[in-house]
């Protein structure tokens, strides 16, 4: 089936992957073999081995004595064994990556000199990590969370790194707090709880003791926090980086990648189950895809802001807390990235690979944003203690470009350099340096005039830490309000200290009075009377994730559960399994047992799980084919009956064709006023993982978002 599916897809695959061409797929070449061959194997130091089972010791037929230290053989398998560890990432310790490119479609030579953003007829190899920030490299992937959106540009004038999040905006102003907000939001130190979770006391301490964290925090409650795939995410950088043109002069700059699938979130529920059902969800699901031809693709944009407009706004715009509405400063989407290609082997790719915030290229140069400025320091010292000095010559770190420097020696160390000068200036004039033309050459930083003083300060515009968190909420929909207001519940229901939660309920009331109320009474926290901080209610676009649903509403990829038993109608089962496919989604062949599954008409069909080995959290919707004794045989299974229900509670699309509707009925009867689709035009309209069984209401983007509201009295009583 699998192989059946990925065919289909890519037989109408809209996407070439370009993989030929790919420079950074060729360099990787050099250094990638084949371990399924008849070689044989041999000792690091290439001896070829006559036994790999046995330690060298004192035998015979009888009894076995002492194990030899000789043993070079074996003694070299346990060394290079117990040394196979190295330190996880201090923080985003666990991901996922893929290769891909990136294509410029619009020249932005008015504000940058970079060729990677001026040249439209160039293709860009790209290495792509994203992760989740708490959690231990095997945690789980879909808990509540902000994802790491982290891209590796391999340019033909060095690497360009943007190291970003899935969320705009950061907790803290200055870099010299981020080990307290780290020690804060992992594990606390005396019982080293709780794993990939939030919803503690440290955290919410620190939260509230840094009142500039308000904003962000309601960005991780939101449903941005638990993501339906790292496909359906936006990217952003976050810090405010500069451009230079080829005239010298410079703008501000925000970097934006928004995905062409649209932006989607997991409910709770889902994201709890689905990290005990499938911890690896996410790690998955990005495999899947691009093993299925289904290539994730982003916009990829800018925000940019004059030198001479800096101080208009009423925030720094080097201030990391806050966005830059896009009311205000629109996005201009000039290129798109795609990712073709996954990764050959995890440990040499995804997790020795090594960005830098820092690593930036003649057209793009830093601002003196105080986040930006610390973490310059912090990527290249981390790398050190992860992969030793010598990190930027491993296969996935080095760039297509030739490079050539003075570094010699350090552990690791790969490259042989012939010849005697390595220092400069030298008499043999080796290798000098590039000057700067106008046109990329060498990199100079954009010369800048500062203030005189030295002095551990902001300025007095740094201090409003509430206006953009109410921007944030009263922007969002009224179900996406409800799933903040839960999940700020559930989490400070976590927390044990009164101190703690008590003065959360504090800040929110700064925000919005009927939020701090709300969970007052969930969390057991007094219910606040006023609002304490003025709300004028404005609002912007482009925060509300309901402002990104796809262009053209799409199933393409997503995984669709058939169930069925014995006695299924083959003509609507295959009915279905034809046209999902022609949609370019995955169905997934659901039934009691994983043995064959016989049709009323004698054919039959090895599904590809049985109910309780996936879960109904693990698709997207669910359909019920035709056939009385297969719905009559699900209909008495609880699990079969749960199955239909749970996806009906997660809002999920549901159709069945025949007898199948029976099932959906008797599922979900309690739910009045949702009426059953049935035939086939179910399917023509399922668009999306928040649909109704309805299908005139899930056809647009706008009926989907009526149907969300329409269904907000129900989930808010799942
Ligand atoms: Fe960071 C990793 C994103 C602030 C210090 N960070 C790391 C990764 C991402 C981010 C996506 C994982 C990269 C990968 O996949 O290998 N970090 C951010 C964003 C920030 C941010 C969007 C705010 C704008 N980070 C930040 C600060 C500091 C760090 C202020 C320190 C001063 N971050 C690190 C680090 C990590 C890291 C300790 C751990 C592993 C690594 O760098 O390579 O250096």
């Amino acid at each position: 089936m699998a192989q059946q599916i990925a065919e289909n897809v890519r037989a109408l695959g809209d996407s070439v992957g370009n993989m030929s061409t790919n420079k950074k797929i060729a360099d990787l070449q050099r250094d990638t073999k084949d371990s399924h061959t008849k070689q044989n194997t041999t000792t690091d130091y290439g001896i070829k081995v006559a036994d790999l089972d046995h330690w060298l010791k004192t035998a015979d037929d009888k009894s076995i004595g002492h194990h030899s230290l000789e043993d070079q053989i074996a003694r070299e398998r346990i060394h290079r064994f117990d040394h196979e560890r190295i330190p996880e990432r201090v923080v985003h310790a666990r991901g996922a990556g893929a290769h891909g490119h990136f294509k410029l479609y619009e020249s932005l030579e008015d504000v940058t000199m970079a060729p990677v953003l001026t040249d439209t007829s160039r293709t860009t190899p790209i290495f792509i990590r994203f992760s989740t920030v708490q959690g231990s490299r095997g945690s789980a992937d879909t808990v509540r969370d902000v994802r790491g959106f982290a891209v590796k540009f391999y340019t033909e004038e060095g690497n360009w790194d943007i190291v970003g999040n899935d969320i705009p905006v950061f907790f803290i102003q200055e870099s010299i707090k981020f080990p307290d907000i780290v020690h804060a939001v992992k594990p606390e130190p005396d019982r080293e709880v709780p794993q990939a979770q939030s919803a503690h006391n440290n955290f919410w301490d620190f939260v509230f003791m840094h009142k500039e964290a308000t904003h962000m925090f309601m960005w991780a409650m939101s449903d941005r926090g638990t993501p339906r795939s790292y496909r359906m995410m936006q990217g952003f950088g976050v810090n405010t980086y500069s451009l230079i043109n080829a005239k010298g002069e410079r703008v501000f700059v925000k970097f934006h990648f928004t995905p062409e699938l649209g932006v989607h979130s997991f409910m709770w529920d889902e994201a709890l189950k689905l990290a005990g059902q499938d911890p690896d969800f996410h790690r998955k699901d990005l495999y899947e895809a691009i093993d299925n031809g289904a290539y994730p693709k982003w916009k990829f944009g800018v925000q940019t802001i004059k030198e001479e407009e800096q101080d208009k706004f009423d925030f720094d715009i080097l201030d990391a807390t806050k966005v830059w509405p896009e009311d205000m400063v629109p996005v201009r989407y000039v290129g798109e990235i795609e990712l073709n290609q996954n990764v050959t082997e995890y440990f040499p790719e995804t997790e020795q690979v090594a960005f830098c915030t820092s690593h930036i290229i003649p057209g793009v140069d830093f601002s003196n944003d105080p986040l930006l400025q610390g973490r310059n320091f912090s990527y290249f010292d981390t790398q050190i203690s992860r992969l030793g000095i010598n990190w930027e010559e491993l296969p996935i770190n080095r760039p297509v470009c030739p490079v050539m420097n003075f570094n010699r020696d350090g552990q690791g160390r790969h490259t042989i350099t012939k010849g005697k000068a390595n220092y400069w200036p030298n008499r043999f004039e080796a290798n000098p340096p590039t000057k700067h033309t106008g046109t990329p050459g060498g990199f100079e930083s954009y010369p800048t005039t500062n203030p005189a003083m030295k002095k551990r300060m902001l300025t007095p515009k740094w201090t409003d830490y509430l206006s953009q968190a109410q921007l944030f909420y009263n922007s969002l929909t009224k179900i996406e309000k409800l799933h903040l207001t839960n999940a700020l519940c559930f989490e400070l229901d976590h927390c044990d200290e009164p101190i703690v939660y008590e003065r959360l309920v504090t800040r929110l009331t700064e925000i919005d009075l009927e939020l701090a109320q709300m969970v007052a009474l969930k969390v057991g926290a007094p219910t606040p009377q006023e609002q304490t901080t003025k709300n004028p209610g404005h609002k912007a676009k482009g925060l509300s994730q309901f402002d990104f649903l796809p262009e053209k509403p799409t199933i393409k990829s997503r995984r669709i559960a058939i169930l069925i038993a014995d006695g299924y109608d083959s003509v609507s089962y295959n009915g279905i399994v034809a046209a999902i496919k022609a949609q370019s989604a995955l169905p997934f062949t659901i039934a009691p047992k994983r043995q064959a599954v016989k049709a009323s008409d004698g054919s039959s069909v090895t599904p590809d799980h049985f109910l309780n080995g996936m879960r109904s959290t693990m698709f997207d919707s669910v359909f019920v084919p035709a056939g009385e004794e297969s719905v009559k045989t699900l209909m008495g299974i609880g699990l079969a009956r749960f199955y239909v229900r749970e996806s009906f509670g997660h809002l999920k699309a549901i159709g069945a064709v025949g007898d199948g509707v029976k099932l959906v009925e008797v599922a979900i009867k309690e739910a009045e006023g949702y009426k059953v689709a049935s035939g086939d035009e179910a399917l023509v309209n399922w668009y999306g993982v928040v649909t109704t069984t309805k299908p005139d209401n899930a056809a647009s983007p706008k009926g989907v978002v009526e149907m969300v509201k329409d269904a907000k009295d129900f989930i808010g009583n799942y």
